[in-house]
Parts: structure tokens; sequence; C-alpha cells
């Protein structure tokens, strides 16, 4: 399959509600759009490094540089057998999973789209919905019950709390007092430290599911000292962005649970084989989400079809995030199931070209 011509763009999308982490308030979505065409097709993906390197180094910047100066010159006018080939091509350059990752999904979905099949069903999947549980930002503890009563009576499978220092026992007090029952799980985005280990054992009294990425983002050792302190499983987020950082956890124990995010890892390709690694050692995995608009929504739900993502993922419906999405169908849960979107081959989605054109602030062509 030759890539005939490649399309780099950068759009912003305002979230229709702030989103806190324990790092930082996200009220907007500035993210790259990749489109390659080849084979009379067009495959597409979204780009998810944030402004600044407030969750893993990558920034906007530094992720539109390499797609426009490295990674999309190396691939428009070439041929390739399969999409192992782009991650191949990429490997030697050092980090810019993200990067890489837009150029290789774009590529997967133009594959597929060429041979007329799904993108589930060449990477592999087995299911046609997907279990979902939603990611609630940090709010006052009042509010955040709110957001709780509001998502559980939706169906969602499982609700996943922000927290920080200051922000956590007394929140799992709260909602533990109202749903003793739900599935329930903290994610930290590195806030604490081994210095917290009172706080963190804690937790254990709450029957998490899991305590998400509690420490630092590159630093596995700490999460092994920390999970043999722990009855509750660790599941880690940031650590993992090779298949190597994902070996050397499930062989150290630093984390008994993986959020598989396709973007953080550079792809498809490497996302499926953290996935068969961790279904070799029978460790459970899920699939972590970034606030994606329709074409990285999509991949994620083509993604979650694999085996192994025995657990509920972040890919709740597209309506929580956006007032209009940059896709015509609507991404939508019913009780807790996200259908795969199978309009047409490939990602399954069309993209609204004349909503994205209003708000692509640049709009890059590569050709041969
Ligand atoms: O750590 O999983 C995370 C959003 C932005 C950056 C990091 C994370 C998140 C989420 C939201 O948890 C997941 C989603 O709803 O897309
Ligand atoms: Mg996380």
């Amino acid at each position: 399959l030759v890539i005939d011509s490649a399309e780099l763009r950068l759009i912003e999308l305002p979230l229709l509600h702030p989103f806190t982490i324990a790092t930082g308030t996200m009220v907007k979505k500035v993210m790259p759009i990749v489109v390659l065409r080849g084979g009379g097709h067009e495959g597409y993906a979204e780009g998810v490094a944030d402004v600044l390197p407030d969750y893993l180094p990558e920034t906007i910047v530094s992720s539109m540089m390499m797609m426009r100066d490295v990674f999309l010159p190396q691939v428009v006018g070439k041929s390739f057998a399969n999409p192992q080939q782009i991650e191949q091509l990429f490997r030697p350059w050092r980090d810019h999973q993200m990067a890489k990752a837009a150029v290789e999904m774009a590529f997967w979905d133009l594959w597929a789209k060429v041979q007329g099949l799904p993108l589930w069903h060449v990477l592999g999947g087995t299911r046609s919905e997907v279990e979902v549980g939603v990611s609630l930002g940090i709010k006052p503890i009042p509010q955040t019950l709110k957001d709780v009563r509001h998502h559980v009576q939706q169906g969602y499978r499982r609700i996943k709390l922000k927290v920080m220092p200051g922000h956590d026992l007394k929140l799992l007090e709260a909602v533990r007092a109202e749903f003793p029952n739900i599935h329930l799980t903290v994610d930290a985005n590195c806030c604490y430290s081994l210095a917290d280990l009172m706080t963190l054992r804690k937790m254990d009294h709450f029957d998490l599911d899991y305590i998400e990425q509690p420490l630092a983002w590159n630093d596995l050792h700490d999460h092994v000292k920390l999970q043999a302190a722990l009855d509750t499983p660790i599941c880690l987020d940031e650590c993992i962005r090779t298949l190597s950082d994902c070996r050397k956890a499930l062989v150290s124990d630093a984390g008994r649970v993986i959020n598989i995010k396709v973007g953080r890892l550079g792809g498809h390709t490497v996302a499926r084989q953290v996935h068969d690694l961790c279904l070799s050692h029978n460790v459970p995995v899920w699939c972590g989400g970034m606030l994606e608009a329709g074409i990285g929504r999509a991949h994620n739900i083509h993604l979650c079809t694999l085996e192994q993502f025995s657990r509920p993922g972040d890919t709740s419906s597209s309506s929580r995030y956006f007032e209009r999405d940059i896709i015509t169908e609507k991404l939508e849960t019913a009780d807790g199931l996200m259908p795969v979107p199978c309009n047409g081959a490939g990602i399954g989605v069309t993209m609204d070209w004349g909503f994205l054109d209003s708000i692509s602030s640049s709009v890059e062509v590569f050709h041969p």
C-alpha cells in the first residue's frame, strides 16, 4: 500500500466542562489530526499530546515538529506491506510516542479500509461492544457525589475518581457511604510519593479495584515498594510507555493492572504487544483515554475489542466532553456499553470536514 499524500492539522475544541486532575485543569483540547491518503482511501488519527508537558514530556509543539519534519516525510510516497513496518521505521527515533502513534494509527485505519475490513477485525478483536466506565475530574465532594450519582444512573460500569493529597480519603468515605457496591477506582496522576505511604495504605479500606499511577511517571522502582505495602492492586498508566516498561513492571510486581493508551505507546502495534504480554502474565488491562474527540475515541473503542481488555475503559460517551464532535456519528454508551463504530471499514466513522475546517488553525499537506 503506497501512501500518496498526508495532511497534518492542528485543531482546537472547547471542553463542555473543565476537567481537573492533580496536575491542573483543562478547558479545551488542542490536537493534531493526521490524514493519510492511498489506495483510494483516507486513514485518520488524532494526536494526544497536550500543550504543556504535564502528563508526559511530549507537547503539541514537539509532537507537531516530529510529525512535520520526520515522520510524515518518511512515509509519504513509500509503500508499506503492513502497519508493523511503520512502527519499525520509527523505532530508531527516541520517544515521541504520541507523534509516532498518530501517524501509525492513521495507517492502520487506511490499511483496514483498503482491505474493506473494520479495524477491530484487523487488530484481532473479538467483541462488537465494549464495557466502559467514567473518569471524574476533581471537584468539591458534594459536586463529585452528584457526578457519581449521575453516571451510576447512566449505567457506567466503573467510576474512577481523580485524587490528590488532601482530596482523597474523605472523598472515598463519602462515595463509599452512598455507593458501597460499585466498581470504584482512583487515579492520582503521579502526585503522591512514598512519604504518603500512610494515606495510600488507608485506601486499602475502600475496596478499590485498583489505584492508578500513584507515584512518579518515571519511577517503577517506587511502585514496586508501594505495591508490596498495599493489598489494593496498582494500575500503571504514565509509567508504561514501551513494551519493555511493561515487561519490567510485570516481572518486578510494580503493578497488577495495566492501563493501555495507544497514543502513549506509539500506536496499535505496541499497544497489541503490551496487551499480549499482559495476557501471557494473566494481568488485566483496560483502555485509558485522553479526552479524545471522535477519531481518537473510535480508535480506542476498536482496540478494546481485544480479549484481555477485561476491565471497563475510559472511552465514555463523546457528549460528556464536547458539544459538537469532528465526526458525524454519535459515540454514545447505553447501559455502560459502547458499540464499536461500524459505518464503513476502518475506524467506522465519518469526518465532518466542514466543522473540522472551521476549527483548524493550520493545515499542512505533504506530497512525495
Ligand atoms: O490519567 O487517565 C488519565 C485525561 C487526561 C490526561 C490523563 C488522564 C485523563 C483521564 C480522562 O483520566 C480519561 C477520559 O475520559 O478520556
Ligand atoms: Mg491515568
